[in-house]
C-alpha cells in the first residue's frame, strides 16, 4: 500500500554525534554486535547512578524538598520526617519512586559543633556526590561560602536555594497597608539573598528562589531545568527520563532527550533489515519501534492508565478526552500490527530516491537498510511530535481547570 501523492520530507542532516556512533559500532562489529551495542547504549541511563546531596541548617527545608521532588508528603509510607533536629543523625538517603538510581542525600549542615569543618567532608562523604545543593530559609553564611568552595575544588556543581519564600511574602503582604506586587517582593528577597552571598565572598552566583509547597511557582521548575542542562549526557537522561515532573517544561527536555535516541532506533531497525530472517517481513523492526513508542507514552503521561488517571481529575470519561483534545498521537494504534499499517503508507518511490543521496557507511550500500533507516526515522519523529503535543495538550487543559476551580 503506498500513499499516493503524499510527500515524505526527509530530514538528511547528520549530527555529528550520529557520525561518530556509526563509524565506530561499524568498524568494531558485525550486524548482529551493532545491534546489541546500541541496544545496550540506549539503556544504560537505567544503571547510571545519580547522587544528589542536599545540605543546610537544620530546618531549611530540606526534608520537606526531598519529599516533595519524590512525589510524597510528610508522613506517607518512606517519606522523610520534617521538623526533626538533626544533631544525633549524619547522613540519610533516600531513593527516587521511579529510579532506584537516583538517590537523594540529606545532609546536617556544616558548621555545628558535630559537624565543624574539619571533619564534615569525611563525615558526610562529600567527595560521593554528583552535585550538591546548599539549603536556606533565610541567610548563607561563611560556612556555606567554605562549603560552596570545597566543592568546587572537586570539580563539582552546587547551587544556591532560598526556600519557603512563599511565606515570607505572605508576611511582607499581610504587614504593609500599601500593597506591593508578589513580583516586587520576589525581587527584593533575590536582591537581599544575592547580597548576602557577595557578603560571605561570592559573587556572580544565582540563587534560586523556591517554596516546596508551590512548586509550580517561584524558581522551582528553573532549578530543574539547570540541573538537567549542567548534568552530562548520561546523568542527564537518567534524571529526564525519571522525573515524574509534567510542566511544559520538563515535557520538552523529556521530547529532546529522546529525539537523541532517533537516529540509533533506525539504526538498529537498519541493520536488522539487513539481517535475512527468512519468512518474516524484516523492512523495519517494529517490536522495537512499539517498545520504544512504548517508551515516549510513559514519559508523557500518555499510557492507558496515565491518560485515565489524567481524565479522572478532569472529571471526564478517557474517551471524552481524547475527542476533547482531538489527540493526534493517541488515534494512532500504536501495536506491532499498527505501525506495520502505518509505515506501509510511506511513499517509497520517493524513499529509493533518497537512498541515492544519503549514503550511509554500513548499510548505504543495501538499498533496504537505507530505506528502513530513514521510513524508522521519519515515523518515530512523527509520533514523538504527536505525542508531544498531546501531552502539551493535556498539560493545558489541566491547568485551565485549576485555574476554574480555584475560582469558583
Ligand atoms: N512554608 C514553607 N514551609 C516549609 C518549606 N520547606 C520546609 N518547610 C517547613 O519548615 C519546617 C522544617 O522543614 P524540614 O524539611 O524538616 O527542614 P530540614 O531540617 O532542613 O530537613 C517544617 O515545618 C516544614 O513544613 C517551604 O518551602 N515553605
Ligand atoms: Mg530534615
Amino acid at each position: 500500500m503506498m500513499a499516493s501523492g503524499k510527500k515524505v520530507e526527509y530530514n538528511n542532516e547528520r549530527t555529528e554525534e550520529e557520525e561518530a556512533l556509526l563509524d565506530d559500532v561499524f568498524k568494531t562489529k558485525g550486524f548482529e554486535g551493532i545491534q546489541k551495542y546500541i541496544k545496550e547504549g540506549l539503556d544504560k541511563w537505567r544503571e547510571t547512578e545519580l547522587h544528589i546531596a542536599v545540605t543546610g541548617k537544620s530546618g531549611a527545608g530540606k526534608s520537606t524538598f526531598i519529599n516533595v521532588i519524590r512525589g510524597l508528603k510528610t508522613g506517607e509510607d518512606g517519606a522523610a520526617d520534617t521538623d526533626v533536629e538533626e544533631c544525633t543523625k549524619t547522613v540519610q538517603s533516600y531513593t527516587h519512586p521511579k529510579n532506584k538510581k537516583i538517590v537523594f542525600w540529606d545532609l546536617p549542615g556544616v558548621g555545628t559543633k558535630k559537624f565543624n569543618r574539619e571533619k564534615y567532608s569525611d563525615q558526610v562523604k562529600l567527595a560521593t556526590y554528583d552535585f550538591f545543593l546548599i539549603f536556606s530559609s533565610q541567610r548563607f553564611f561563611d560556612d556555606d561560602e567554605w562549603l560552596a568552595n570545597k566543592i568546587k575544588q572537586m570539580g563539582k556543581k552546587f547551587y544556591f536555594v532560598r526556600t519557603k519564600v512563599s511565606r515570607e511574602i505572605d508576611d511582607e503582604e499581610n504587614g504593609r497597608t500599601v500593597a506591593r506586587g508578589r513580583d516586587v517582593i520576589l525581587e527584593k528577597i533575590r536582591k537581599n539573598c544575592l547580597k548576602n552571598l557577595e557578603e560571605i565572598g561570592i559573587s556572580d552566583s544565582f540563587v534560586y528562589l523556591i517554596d516546596s509547597f508551590k512548586t509550580d511557582d517561584f524558581d522551582f521548575n528553573k532549578l530543574q531545568s539547570c540541573l538537567i542542562e549542567d548534568l552530562p549526557q548520561l546523568k542527564r537522561e537518567v534524571i529526564v527520563f525519571s522525573i515524574i515532573g509534567k510542566t511544559d517544561d520538563m515535557m520538552s527536555q523529556k521530547k529532546k532527550e529522546l529525539e537523541k535516541r532517533i537516529p540509533r532506533i533506525s539504526l538498529i531497525s537498519a541493520v536488522t533489515s539487513a539481517i535475512p530472517v527468512p519468512g518474516i517481513n524484516t523492512a523495519v523492526d517494529f517490536f522495537l519501534m512499539k517498545n520504544e513508542v512504548d517508551f515516549y507514552r510513559d514519559q508523557f503521561g500518555l499510557t492507558k492508565d496515565a491518560i485515565n488517571r489524567s481524565a479522572q481529575m478532569l472529571g471526564m470519561r478517557e474517551e471524552e478526552l481524547r475527542k476533547d483534545l482531538k489527540m493526534r498521537g493517541l488515534f494512532m494504534d500504536y501495536t506491532v500490527k499498527g505501525l506495520m499499517a502505518l509505515c506501509q503508507t510511506i511513499a517509497i518511490t520517493e524513499a529509493v530516491e533518497e537512498v541515492a543521496k544519503f549514503m550511509l557507511p554500513i548499510v548505504g550500500s543495501i538499498a533496504a537498510g537505507a530505506i528502513s533507516y530513514k521510513s524508522t526515522q521519519y515515523w518515530m519523529k512523527k509520533i514523538l511530535e504527536g505525542l508531544y503535543q498531546d501531552a502539551l495538550k493535556i498539560n493545558k487543559m489541566m491547568s485551565m481547570h485549576s485555574a476554574k476551580s480555584s475560582s469558583v
